[in-house]
């Protein structure tokens, strides 16, 4: 196992400053850095069966690391992730910089599973519209095998939501809580976030609801994407539920993935697929749309996101402005898409 320490190192390796020089000689610094390796991201069934495994594994050994910053509600590595995300939740949803701050969430977790837990292989997502356009369950995909996956459904009957007297479990999706996952990789996984903000021990709880299926297209998912030509269009979009294209892996799931404040390994499997498609629809028109960034900086104020706006990962790294985040084919994202 490498310490975190080197996950420091590598990123500042990645951070090297190149200089251009243009033609009339006059020194241009470029801050986007350079990258040592492009990490190619592959779809879940795409990646043999022991990358598979290996991701599987190293999910469990980030569960059983202890986190960076006692002082906070995580304990585990695993959790400080979701911890993070918990404390942020209204500053990272509904805002400008929601598609960004994701994004590299999604890239700081992939870096701990490799530099941390020792995960070789590609850095993965869940397509679920392959699961859409296809005519069988859900629950038969790939992703939910029990040996080679993440799992299945919550079983009915074993789980309770435990009582909520300060109203500290609200959550914004239409949350089910079926029960606990008996089977697969995670079925005796304890975790202590939520429900809601509530600090729990508990199951990982699924509950999920084929009837979501209609979103899951990538007939629907193209209809949205021809429809937003601004980020703000985009932005907007992806957060209407029934379009689908942030909703989708959240409501089929259910349990914790309908709980913002929760953690089911599926989350950073889901937010990769649609940080996929904001990376799709940037290269339709990457002159224009690489940059494009919008939307107000909190839920309820008037003050425009810009390209200087600084993201905060509290316990996971240093700021980094939206700017740096947008294409992530350089540093510090480092990876494309297949
Ligand atoms: C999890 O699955 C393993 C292997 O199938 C089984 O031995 C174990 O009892 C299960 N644990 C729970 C908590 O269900
Ligand atoms: C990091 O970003 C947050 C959120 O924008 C900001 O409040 C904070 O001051 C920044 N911290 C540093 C050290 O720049
Ligand atoms: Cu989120």
């Amino acid at each position: 196992m490498i310490k975190p320490l080197s996950l420091t190192a590598s990123l500042l390796a990645c951070l090297v400053l190149s200089l251009t020089v243009t033609a009339a000689s006059v020194p241009v610094v470029n801050t986007r850095s350079t990258c040592s390796k492009i990490q190619v991201r592959r779809e879940w069934r795409d990646l043999a069966i022991d990358q598979r495994l290996g991701y599987i594994k190293a999910v469990l050994c980030l569960q059983s690391l202890p986190p960076t910053d006692t002082t906070r509600t995580a304990t585990t590595r695993f959790e400080e992730f979701q911890a993070t995300h918990i404390y942020l939740t209204e500053r990272i949803h509904s805002v400008g910089q929601f598609l960004p701050w994701h994004r590299h969430l999604v890239t700081l977790y992939n870096n701990a599973l490799r530099e941390e837990c020792g995960y070789h292989g590609p850095e993965t997502f869940w397509d679920w519209t392959r699961d859409g356009d296809s005519n069988r369950p859900i629950l038969e995909s790939p992703i939910f095998d029990p040996v080679t996956g993440f799992g299945g459904d919550g079983v009915p009957g074993t789980y309770t939501l435990p009582p909520d007297p300060d109203g500290l479990s609200s959550v914004p999706f239409p949350a089910r809580w079926k029960g606990c996952v008996q089977d697969g990789p995670f079925n005796a996984t304890v975790i202590n976030l939520g429900p809601g903000r509530l600090l729990t021990k508990h199951c990982l709880v699924r509950d999920i609801d084929e009837s979501w299926k209609f979103t899951m297209t990538s007939e629907n998912v193209a209809k949205q994407m021809d429809a937003s030509k601004t980020y703000e269009q985009f932005r907007v979009i992806i957060d209407n539920l029934v379009n689908g294209i942030h909703g989708s892996g959240h409501v089929l799931v259910g349990g914790e993935m309908t709980n913002t404040y929760s953690a089911d390994p599926l989350f950073y499997m889901h937010h990769s697929n649609l940080d996929r498609f904001w990376w799709k629809w940037q290269m339709v028109d990457p002159e224009n749309r690489m940059f494009d960034v919008s939307g107000p900086t909190t839920q309820t104020g008037k003050v425009e996101v810009t390209l200087d706006f600084e993201l905060d990962f509290p316990a996971l790294s240093h700021n980094y402005t939206v700017r740096d985040i947008m294409d992530p084919s350089v540093g510090p994202g480092c990876f494309v898409y297949e």
